[in-house]
């Protein structure tokens, strides 16, 4: 790996401003928070590339990554699940696969194992699949759900009562072109309905969620908008709304704040333009808009996922060409309930650098998961980054 690595930047101008907010009353005490550190970088090295786009924590305080490993034939690559200790050690990994190329997209430790979501393509095009794994990454169970056109499923979320929701796009059935696509099945892999949302416009969901009123939220892109829809228990729509930024957006991750709002994070692009700046949306519980923010500078900049720390506000995960050490960083940041940001943590070297998938463990730690460029092997290894809580106490 290239030598030059840097540290993490640590905003003390805005921890400063928070503190100074707070003392004023301005701020509750709660969002006065300063950055965590990285502890630690683990890079999993692979014959040809590799990343991860989803990952978990797991209940030994270690990590769970998924995603997808090539060949020499790029269209011909496996599922990639990998275990880490909590030191951030290769505990195992493996490969596995059921068509030309199977790709994992997202991960959820559950009780005894792994549930895995994601698409598999063969010669007649691409299906969603969800499947189980054991603690120790063997297959318990796979759901390949078969339709006739493309179909994905790129991302999961465990549901009250042992049932777990899988949402992505499908091509086969709805209402023409692409559609949310969402589906529900129990811990053993059965189907217990499968819903679209969508107009003849092209949808695609990335993101779902149970709503602690009960039924599920989606987010995903529309005719270049943040395009969410809210479903009842059972995945009957109950509303639908696009938020424009007057680019080309698309919301990567959604999640439901414990004040009852939603956020959603991704990406938007001037008309025209060729770079993306990341875009957050924070809504009310009927999906009014409460603010929006733009994140990113003169290099391209983009949101993937999400998470709420136990204090309340948000975490995102962004890649970022603006900052950082080079070429592609992974930052996360620190945003309060209201929209401001409080602190940013950069990560990676002077090569390319970026994470898809944020999980956020029981003592506030942090873990992500992407790909780094190795200039050894010349090919992307799949790339976990760590950090501790967020600096609660050590004031400037
Ligand atoms: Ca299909
Ligand atoms: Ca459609
Ligand atoms: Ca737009
Ligand atoms: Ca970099």
């Amino acid at each position: 790996m290239a030598s030059s690595r840097c540290r993490p930047r640590k905003d003390r101008s805005a921890t400063f401003l928070t503190l100074v907010l707070s003392l004023t009353g301005l701020f509750p005490a709660c969002m006065l928070a300063g950055p965590p550190e990285i502890l630690w970088e683990t890079e999993i090295p692979s014959l040809f590339d590799s990343r991860a786009w989803g990952i978990d924590f797991t209940d030994d305080g270690g990590a769970v990554v998924v995603g997808e490993a090539c060949t020499e034939d790029p269209d011909i690559g496996s599922l990639l699940l990998a275990k880490l200790t909590p030191q951030g050690g290769i505990q195992w990994q493996r490969t596995t696969g059921w068509g030309l190329f199977t790709s994992g997209q997202d991960v959820l430790q559950v009780p005894g194992g792994y549930i895995v979501c994601g698409d598999v393509t063969t010669e007649a095009g691409a299906d969603g699949f969800v499947a189980r794994f054991d603690y120790f990454g063997q297959e318990v169970w796979r759901l390949i759900i078969e339709k006739p056109d493309d179909d994905a499923l790129f991302d999961l979320a465990e549901v009250p009562g042992g049932l777990y929701a899988a949402a992505g796009y499908t091509e086969s059935t709805g209402a023409g072109g692409t559609d949310f696509w969402l589906v529900l099945i129990d811990g053993d892999g059965v189907l217990q309905w499968s819903r679209t949302y969508g107009t003849a416009g092209s949808e695609v969901a990335y993101s779902v969620r149970p709503r602690s009123a009960g039924g599920f939220a989606l987010c995903g892109g529309c005719d270049g908008n943040f395009h969410m829809v809210l479903t009842d228990e059972e995945g009957a729509g109950l509303l639908s709304r696009s938020y424009d930024q007057g680019g080309h957006e698309t919301a990567r991750c959604i999640i439901e704040s414990s004040e009852g709002g939603f956020l959603m994070v991704g990406s938007t692009m001037e008309e025209g333009g060729y770079q993306t700046d990341s875009w957050l949306v924070c809504t009310d519980e009927s999906g009014n808009e409460q603010w929006n923010l733009v994140l990113g500078g003169e290099g391209t900049d983009s949101a993937w996922d999400a998470v709420e720390p136990a204090t309340g506000g948000f975490v995102v995960l962004c890649n970022t060409m603006s900052d950082g050490c080079g070429s592609y960083d992974a930052s996360l940041t620190r945003i309060d309930p209201w929209g401001n940001v409080i602190w940013t943590v950069l990560a990676g070297d002077s090569c390319w650098n970026t994470a898809s998938g944020l999980a956020l463990g029981e003592t506030g730690d942090l873990v992500t998961g992407g790909r780094t460029w190795n200039s050894e092997t010349d090919c992307y290894d799949t790339w976990v980054v760590r950090t501790g809580p967020e600096d609660l106490l050590d004031w400037p």
